[in-house]
């Protein structure tokens, strides 16, 4: 590979003549933006402790009213791309959000997409473009971009869910912006999760002939994750991982243009050992205690730890208990790269 020419290899008066009408020259910097053979990354695999946000989430319930907050979220920020930018990794942005009984954090609508994963507490629930959607532990919960959305609270004790927006992106294309609206007329009715989407296969006979929303499912309950996730472990070869991705049921594609979204069981004792893939990636730990080998660095998690994967990155997971499965929630950047043609599963 040939040494290219620097900056200061150029007389001064030329770059000072760049300068002044906005001019760059590419060579002295091509090897940053383009490096050799595998991409700089600045994302640290890294651990955020359930237990550690948790009790700062709860102080900032009593330190910060909603009315004060609108959503009161700790983000979870990656150090080695600047706490300041709110990444998990550089496309992913993670945040652990709080409701109180009888709070609410207002409707709006905005450009990034989101999706909710509810890691403790009973009685919360979404509000999406009309529809109520119930957040039990576990439950994935979708805001797609534009979608007016608010949340509520109508049991006791604090309720707590994990936030996933593929902000990073939409901030970079300078396109992030909300919009904010009165309270949702709420459809009175199960959510469609319980009436129009009840397993894979089924589909409303109207959509095949055109009618069909664009987020048909807004919600994706845990119970029926984890069922399948078991069934799917009965008759799934060790060598080979038990993953399911939730898809759009009309479409049989990602559920979100830019993240995609998927659920792991590890059996007892089982060490999975994913092929390295181009995409970055978060982990949270639904049920279990699993170490996490991501490039050199072993990271031990336990029930709601989450987990930042940098892209190209080697990962080993490990169950530590060999009595019981543990279960993972993983979303990742890969529906984005398969969009840009660069998305790729190394050897
Ligand atoms: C947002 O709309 C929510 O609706 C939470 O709960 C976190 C972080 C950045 C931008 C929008 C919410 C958010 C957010």
């Amino acid at each position: 590979m040939t040494t290219l020419g620097t900056l200061d290899e150029l007389p001064r008066e030329y770059v000072e003549g760049l300068t002044a009408h906005n001019l760059v020259p590419l060579w002295p910097s091509l090897r940053r933006a383009l490096p050799q053979g595998t991409p700089h990354r600045r994302t640290k695999p890294i651990i955020w402790h359930y237990s550690d946000v948790r009790t700062r989430l709860l102080q900032a319930g009593d330190l910060t009213p909603i009315e004060k907050a609108e959503r009161r979220v700790l983000v979870l920020a990656n150090p080695g791309l600047g706490l300041e930018n709110m990444q998990a990794t550089a496309s992913i942005y993670i945040g652990l959000q709080l409701i109180l009984p009888r709070e609410t954090a207002p409707n709006h609508r905005h450009t990034p997409s989101a999706v909710r994963f509810v890691v403790e507490g009973d009685g919360g629930f979404t509000i999406v473009d009309g529809e109520k959607l119930p957040m039990e532990r576990g439950d994935l919960i979708l805001t797609p971009a534009l979608l007016w959305h608010e949340h509520c609270h109508e049991g006791s004790g604090p309720v707590i869910w994990l936030d996933v927006l593929d902000l990073p992106t939409v901030l970079a294309q300078e396109a992030s912006y909300a919009l904010e609206g009165a309270p949702q007329k709420i459809r009175n009715q199960p959510d469609q999760s319980q009436t129009h989407y009840r397993r894979a296969g089924l589909v409303p006979y109207q959509a095949l002939q055109g009618i069909r929303a664009a987020y048909p499912l807004l919600r994706y309950p845990w119970k029926e994750v984890r069922e399948a996730l078991q069934s799917m472990a009965s008759v799934t070869d060790r060598a080979e991982m038990v993953q399911l991705a939730y898809v759009n049921p009309q479409t049989g594609l990602e559920c979100l243009p830019v993240l995609g979204i998927s659920a792991i069981m590890l059996r007892p004792g089982e060490i999975a050992q994913p092929r390295r893939r181009s995409s970055s990636a978060v982990l949270h730990v639904v049920d279990g205690e699993v170490d996490a080998e991501i490039d050199a660095v072993t990271l031990s998690a336990t029930a709601s730890d989450t987990l930042a994967v940098p892209t190209h990155a080697m990962v080993k997971l490990t169950n530590k208990s060999s009595k019981k499965a543990a279960f993972l929630f993983q979303v990742d950047d890969a529906p984005m790269q398969r969009k840009l043609g660069f998305f790729e599963i190394f050897d």
